[in-house]
């Protein structure tokens, strides 16, 4: 063994080992438990991040740990490499979207490498290969057949100077991020997924994830938006067409004083024709397009429409208003207004001069309603409601709900916010979607025997939008239909599409017939999946989804894909900036400046190292390229070595809490490293030690045995359950302080010693994972640390055959004593008397009494 700790030599000799051994390798074993686990898969950008850094290593000790329970795991590793920033580099820096794609790949793939992740690279994938994409090709037919695809006009960001569509991201204040035009916004034809239809498996299914993060469950649930109410009619006077409107409140339905429609709705449009004024307010509404989010703070705008709509239960007929508050895309594009009781309503009702009318009560009659203020949203009785006054709303929902059946004018019914997912896009780099154009027999699925439809990598990026857009070898084609020439569809996947299956394809990457196999049931599900509270929504959501469709297809068991899920918190650093006259900042690189720091180690002044001057202290933010606060894993890989750099990540926070950067911080987990190193160095010098004789030990091993099972209980629970890596680390840390005060080079001592830095490098191996292979070895062991076992704790060892007692002078606290838990009154009176602090006290006086509190306390009385 080295006396020094050499990180650089001892990680490639680890690596080396687990590379010419194969061990990351996962084979199927139907007699041992398996362990998947999953860490998001990164998007090739270049190099990786902390974040990344982050996720990989939490994910890595995760795995390791699951290993040395003796389970089967699975730790695969590809890369999500379709998406827009591989066409901005093709725009900046002129190379094809794919040779950029695959080159930084193959540098993060080293990176990766070079932290000692043990990942089965054999089942590597990347999702802008034919032999990945085909499959969700192939699927997506099958869903065509079965009719959960659909085609229907969706609006786009259209940039009419680059005559291109524009993602979301290259908006930039409603301009083209290239032309800087004002972005128009246009409908066009678009594939679409039914989610909707499993919104209520997606709902209900929840109930299943009891090893996910309640904040991501409740953000599930509040994104699908299940509401229950009353859909119902409203005739339309000079109308064939009733207005269908949904309500969660039918409580309220006396109190109705008008009717809106969105700007969207064909009675609006049937109202503008002809009406100038209306006509421009519909169309100004269609460009002033607002999230659903910013709805509730919008300014109520509308028009009146003069159409009169018919109260399904009085006959009394109120206006039909159009307004910009309410939305097409959902319920049925029409409200009944309830201005007394609901907000929005009644601050539209107050812009417009239209009548509020209360029909709900509160069920304590003392307490106030100003209906001036604004609207009373709570539950309560029914008043000046007819034959429902003096039902609460809930008995009056049902009430309702039947008169309205009864009447042929309504029924109960379920709403979902949850909208169907869009996943056309009209960019390049992403996956083709399969389907051809004909002008005879309209949209045609791509032939399973034609798959894959392959995108051409070797592209110039000279014009701007797609170029398989303006390449006929592309998508000039023949309908597989009628023969007759056809058009390809040039719109790609929506790279959610890639991220939503690639779990299940890691099982059976390499099957080149189907989609999945056999292995993938076995695999299924994630037991641990790990990632980014960005992802809450959209990606696991979408995953989901993509899950019971392919059990529904018959292609993977079980209804969920991801069993427990870990999503971690940000990594932070401090930021640095100048700001020049016109008030824009320049910011600096923590690692440029130099910081002085108060007690608490918060900056309190800093200058930049170039030119001596001072940097406004900027506060602790996410680590990102626009503050210029990012940490260059790489570099403190070369400085300090892999382990380091895993060490300080999982010691500095818990995985789930945001991770402040400090570099005083990675300097302690390189010292710590070293000081384990010497610790081993010193005993594997003494020469080979014996096994612990549990029955030949003095009190002070038996204190330090205690002490190394205590931790190693504590441990194994931060670890396995808790997750609480952190205070996994500082166990050990203190177990090796412990250690190093530890003298004693008596056969037990030593033995007892060899025992204890065993079980602190297994509990360190899945967090420096390279050390802890150097020192394994140093420690006389043939075989490879990565096939050891988690070390058992031995509960004999935990339980203390000696007991501690408080022993007083004269009734004043003077010691603490350890005596065995059988001793006698004569031997613990010996004891005390034998303290070198009592005996201070007692000197030369003449003790008169000494009593026993068993268990206790022992007084000494003295005069
Ligand atoms: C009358 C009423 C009275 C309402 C009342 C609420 C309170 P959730 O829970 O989100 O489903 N609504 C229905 N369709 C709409 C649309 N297309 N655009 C905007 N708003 C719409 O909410 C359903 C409620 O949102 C419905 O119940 C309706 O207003 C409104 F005291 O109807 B309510
Ligand atoms: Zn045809």
């Amino acid at each position: 063994m080295h006396e020094q700790y050499e990180p650089q030599v001892i990680e490639s000799q680890a690596q080396a080992h687990w590379d010419s051994n194969h061990v990351f390798k996962a084979r199927e074993d139907a007699g041992k438990e398996k362990f998947y686990c999953l860490a998001m898969f990164p998007y090739p950008s270049g190099r990786l991040h902390m974040g990344h850094v982050r996720n990989y290593t939490i994910g890595d000790v995760i795995a390791r740990y699951q290993r040395m329970q003796g389970k089967n795991v699975l730790q695969p590793m590809g890369w999500d490499a379709f998406g827009l920033p591989a066409e901005n580099a093709a725009h900046k820096n002129k190379v094809p979207p794919a040779k950029w794609t695959y080159e930084n790949i193959d540098y993060m793939r080293e990176q990766l490498k070079s932290l000692g992740f043990g990942y089965d690279w054999d089942r590597e994938l990347a999702t802008c290969r034919p032999e990945y994409y085909r499959w969700e090709q192939w699927f997506f037919t099958k869903l065509y057949e079965k009719g959960l695809v659909y085609k229907k006009k969706a609006t786009v960001n259209w940039d009419p100077v680059d005559q291109t569509v524009l993602a979301n991201e290259q908006v930039i204040d409603g301009k083209g991020w290239r032309s800087g035009a004002p972005v128009e916004r246009r409908e066009i034809p678009q594939w679409f997924l039914k989610i909707t239809d499993y919104a209520d498996q997606l709902l209900e299914d929840l109930g299943q994830l009891d090893g996910w993060p309640e904040q991501v469950r409740t953000m599930q649930a509040n994104w699908i938006g299940r509401s229950e109410g009353v859909e119902m009619q409203f005739a339309v006077e000079g109308e064939t067409d009733p207005l269908v409107i949904f309500t969660t409140r039918p409580d309220t339905l006396m109190g109705v004083t008008y009717v809106a429609v969105a700007p969207e709705h064909p009675l609006a449009a049937k109202a503008a024709d002809g009406n100038a004024a209306l006509a421009a307010f519909v169309e100004a509404c269609r460009h002033t397009k607002v999230a659903e989010a910013d709805m509730a703070t919008l300014e109520k705008k509308g028009m009146d429409t003069g159409y009169r709509a018919v109260h399904p239960i009085t006959g009394e007929t109120v206006p039909v208003w159009v307004a910009n508050f309410v939305l097409m895309e959902y319920g049925s594009g029409a409200v009944m207004a309830v201005p007394a009781h609901d907000q929005r309503d009644w601050e539209f009702a107050q812009a417009h001069g239209l009548p509020i009318r209360q029909v709900i009560f509160p069920r304590d009659a003392a307490e106030a309603v100003d209906l001036e203020a604004g609207a009373y949203t709570e539950k309560g009785i029914l008043g000046e409601s007819g034959e429902f006054s003096g039902l609460s709303s809930n008995e009056a929902f049902a009430a309702i709900a039947g008169h309205l059946k009864n009447a042929g004018r309504g029924r109960i019914k379920v709403n979902y916010r949850l909208r169907d997912w869009g996943v056309s896009r009209q960019r390049y780099w992403g996956c083709p979607i399969p389907m051809i154009n004909c002008p005879s027999c309209g949209s045609v699925p791509v032939p399973e025997e034609q798959l894959p439809v392959v995108l051409p990598e070797d592209v110039s990026f000279e014009g701007v939008g797609s170029p398989i857009k303006q390449m006929p070898s592309f998508y000039e084609t023949t309908c597989p239909s009628c023969g007759g020439k056809a058009e390809r569809e040039t719109d790609t996947f929506d790279t959610f599409f890639e991220s939503s299956w690639y779990y299940a394809r890691y099982a059976c990457p390499d099957n080149d017939r189907a989609m999945l196999d056999e292995r993938a049931t076995y695999w299924a599900p994630v037991d641990q999946y790990i990632g980014g509270i960005e992802h809450a929504v959209l990606h696991l959501l979408y995953a989901r989804f993509f899950h019971k469709l392919m059990r529904d297809a018959g292609l993977i068991g079980g209804d969920e894909p991801f069993k427990r899920l870990l999503t971690q918190g940000m990594v932070v650093a401090d930021t640095y900036y100048r700001e020049d006259a016109s008030g824009r900042k320049d910011w600096f690189n923590p690692a440029d400046v130099e910081v002085e720091r108060d007690e608490k180690g918060r900056p309190v002044r800093a200058v930049l190292k170039s030119d001596g001057q001072p940097v406004e202290i900027g506060g602790t933010e996410k680590m990102s390229k626009s503050k210029n606060n990012g940490v260059d894993p790489q570099a403190l890989i070369a400085r300090y070595g892999a382990d380091t750099v895993r060490l300080f990540t999982m010691f500095a926070a818990p995985p789930d809490q945001s991770l402040e950067w400090s570099d005083s911080g990675v300097d302690g987990a390189s010292r710590f490293i070293k000081r384990l190193w010497r610790q081993v160095y010193e005993h594997v010098s003494a020469g080979p030690a014996d096994l612990v004789d549990p029955t030949a030990l003095s009190d002070a091993q038996k204190a330090l045995r205690r002490k190394l099972h205590q931790t190693i209980q504590k441990v194994s629970d931060d670890v396995g359950r808790r997750y609480t890596f952190n205070t996994a680390i500082a166990a050990n840390m203190e177990l090796l302080n412990e250690l190093s005060k530890f003298d004693d080079d008596s056969t037990q001592g030593r033995a007892l010693m060899q025992e204890a830095l065993e079980a602190v490098v297994l509990m360190l191996a899945p967090i420096i994972p390279h050390a802890c292979h150097g020192l394994w070895q140093a420690l006389g062991h043939e075989t490879a640390v990565i096939d050891a076992r988690w070390p058992a704790v031995d509960e004999s060892a935990l339980v203390s055959d000696s007991i501690e007692l408080v022993v007083q002078v004269n009734g004043k606290l003077r010691a603490n004593i350890q005596v065995p838990a059988a001793a006698s009154k004569e031997q613990i009176e010996e004891a005390a008397l034998a303290s070198e602090n009592v005996q201070r006290f007692v000197e030369d006086k003449t003790v008169r009494k000494i009593i026993v509190v068993p268990g206790r306390l022992v007084n000494v009385v003295v005069g």
